[in-house]
């Protein structure tokens, strides 16, 4: 019983994502003026200095009169770095409150930074070459978008059933698969700055003291 759990664990891991520096959880869209965050996780051995990295968010509804537009105070520029291994997050005021999700941004943002439609987040390093593009999606009457031009992104996200998705995790972190966060200012599953909830398979490998081999790794 316990070496089919095995197999069906092994079966379930998800590819990783190819990005040095990956779009990892996002929360932008709740309420009106809602708790927003960004996290960003460095798949790889060794710290980046972020010093001019930016992340930009792009109107991706074909229907509103700001499609192609810059959303709130998009560009945000990045600094400082992110360790091997490590996040690095962006977030507005009302998320990094107590009662809200209660942590301390590495660089906080405004207020609505995250405009409640559809959305192309792009992160770019400091040659301006993106580095990755995620598309936030009711699905409706929206084209994934640099600003100038229609992209295709690394990942699509949504609908929510009909609606934009509150945010998102890589289910496991710099997995290229995804999950959705719960449509709330403080997400259950949301986990700022810190690991993203493993997949099924990873949680069974654990328990199959696959815990040993993780932490080898780092
Ligand atoms: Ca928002
Ligand atoms: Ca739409
Ligand atoms: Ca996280």
């Amino acid at each position: 019983m316990k070496f089919t759990t095995a197999i069906a664990a092994i079966a379930g891991i998800a590819a990783a994502t190819n990005a040095s520096v990956t779009i990892n959880e996002v929360l932008g869209s709740t309420a009106s003026t809602d708790s927003e965050f960004i996290e960003l996780y460095n798949t790889t051995g060794a710290a980046i200095d972020l010093t001019g990295w930016t992340i930009e968010l792009w109107d991706s509804d074909v229907d509103s009169t700001g499609f192609m537009g810059s959303d709130g105070g998009a560009p945000y520029a990045l600094s400082g770095s992110i360790a091997a291994g490590g996040y690095f997050t962006l977030a507005n005021a009302q998320a990094q409150a107590a009662g809200f999700l209660n942590f301390t941004a590495d660089i906080t943002i405004g207020a609505n930074s995250i405009e409640n439609s559809s959305y192309t987040m792009i992160l770019r390093d400091d040659m301006g070459a993106l580095v990755e593009a995620v598309f936030v999606t009711d699905s409706v009457m929206d084209v994934a978008n640099d600003g100038t031009m229609a992209i295709t992104p690394d990942l699509t996200v949504g609908p929510d059933g009909t609606f934009l998705p509150a945010g998102f995790y890589r289910v496991g972190d710099g997995s290229s698969s995804t999950a959705l966060l719960e449509f709330d200012q403080a997400p259950a599953s949301a986990t700022p700055g810190a690991a993203n909830l493993p997949t099924p398979g990873a949680l069974a490998l654990l328990g199959l003291g696959g815990l040993a081999t993780a932490r080898r790794r780092r």
